[in-house]
């Protein structure tokens, strides 16, 4: 037996050698005289030329296949090489006909077909591609904190507080004890500040959202980042522009196959983000001035604005009214009114939400009380800032919105794998 060759090897191979291939029927097409038969791997797609009896053990699209056969030269080939003389085998049996021609340049589906048999729709290697684009982001994000004194940190997701404001929270049974999951590793990402000094982690994230939008899962991929010893949070958004400057370059780098398949312009990010404050914001964005927070049409205005003024696909909100936002967040000095958070804004869509914390034991009791939160559920967390941690802030980037803003996908469902929401728990 010959070592597997890969398809896009295939062109380099000596003609009238032995080669043997592995992957799915992608397709077959049956002429007069002859069966093309296409297979496709994780690299692409190699032709085989079928004639005469043989063509009818030709199994199924989608059937995983092992193709021994000839390296030929064919101009008409992908890559100007083709199998002929081919001994097929399946590696399993036969494949169901697929709920839509994955053959086909485009997939013609509508989404909940695609979720409904995201098992066989994400072969397609137009799908296959949102997911490259997430991979490379994923990379991208964590080379650019290694890069810079950062260590990776996992943080448990059975939690005994909600975390963020609002009730989205999963409760789930903790050996008969209330427990939930958790919405966002913030509580142990600020306390491990004290240990590691600067801290990322990538991980899953729950939240129980009521409502049914184009933008909100029930679980996704929260890429958190938190850094001690800073002046302010322009700190963190200094951070934050090198962290998503890292994470589209990653995305040019690694997943160059892929931008180009889905035909992708991508973002470039600015040396200097543009800042806006959040009263210019509702400003711009046309918005009465007591207005507490940011709605999508008020973000997708600034975008617009970020656009044309700047030539940005990203724009930094700062100073979101403290009352509005988790309680943790650091007010402003000079008038606590306003905090010191900020949002990012990516092509009309809130990318990422980050502030400076409290970081002052006595901040955190007082603003547990203004707020009339019980204490109990935040003691573990709150006496970790009588053991000394410095000032520090951080952010956290949604992944599939990352991936939705560089597609430009209507809805977060399309960039997600297996997406989680008020009406899907399967596949
Ligand atoms: P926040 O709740 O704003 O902040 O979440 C941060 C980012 O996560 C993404 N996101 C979502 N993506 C998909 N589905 C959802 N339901 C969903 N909710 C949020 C958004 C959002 O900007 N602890 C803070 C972060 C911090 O301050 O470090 C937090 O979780 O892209």
């Amino acid at each position: 037996t010959h070592t597997r060759t890969l398809c896009a090897d295939l062109p380099a191979a000596t003609p009238g050698q032995p080669v043997r291939i592995q992957g799915w029927v992608h397709r077959r097409r049956e002429l007069a005289q002859l069966t093309f038969l296409v297979v496709r791997d994780r690299t692409g797609l190699a032709q085989v030329v079928v004639r005469g009896e043989a063509a009818d053990q030709v199994p199924p699209e989608e059937t995983p296949v092992e193709v021994t056969g000839t390296a030929t030269a064919n101009e008409q080939a992908p890559g100007g090489v083709e199998l002929t003389e081919p001994r097929i085998t399946a590696l399993s049996d036969d494949a169901e006909t697929p709920p839509v021609e994955l053959w086909r340049p485009t997939l013609n589906a509508g989404l909940p077909t695609l979720l409904d048999h995201a098992a066989v729709t994400w072969r397609h290697p137009m799908q296959r591609a949102k997911w490259e684009l997430a991979a490379a982001s994923l990379k991208g994000f964590r080379e650019t904190l290694d890069a810079t004194g950062f260590t990776e940190v996992a943080s448990p997701k059975l939690v005994e507080s909600a975390t963020e404001s609002g009730a989205n929270v999963f409760a789930v049974d903790y050996f008969g004890r209330p427990a939930y999951l958790a919405q966002s590793p913030q509580f142990y990402k600020q306390v491990l500040v004290g240990v590691f000094e600067r801290v990322y982690e990538v991980g899953p994230v729950f939240r129980a959202e009521p409502h049914d939008t184009v933008r909100h899962l029930a679980e996704y991929v929260s890429l958190d980042v938190e850094l001690g010893f800073i002046e302010d949070h322009h700190e963190v958004i200094a951070c934050l522009r090198d962290v998503v400057a890292g994470m589209v370059a990653a995305v040019r780098e690694y997943a160059g196959p892929a931008v180009e398949r889905l035909g992708l312009v991508l973002p470039d990010v600015l040396e200097e983000i543009p800042l806006l404050h959040f009263r210019e914001a509702l400003e711009i964005a046309g918005a009465p001035a007591d207005e507490p927070d940011l709605a999508p049409a008020h973000e997708r205005a600034i975008g617009e604005w970020a656009k044309a003024e700047h030539g940005s696909d990203f724009v930094v909100v700062e100073g979101y009214p403290t009352a509005n936002r988790a309680f943790y967040s650091h007010p402003d000095p000079a008038d606590p009114h306003w905090s010191r958070s900020f949002d990012l804004i990516f092509r009309g869509v809130e990318l990422v939400s980050g502030a400076q914390r409290l970081h002052r034991y006595d901040d955190y009791v007082r603003t547990l009380e203004e707020r009339g939160y019980p204490y109990a559920p935040y003691a573990s967390y709150v006496e970790a800032f009588r053991r000394g941690i410095p000032p520090h802030g951080g952010f956290a980037i949604g992944l599939e919105r990352f991936v939705g803003r560089l597609t430009e996908s209507a809805n977060i469902r399309e960039v997600t794998l297996f997406p989680r929401d008020l009406h899907r728990l399967t596949p």
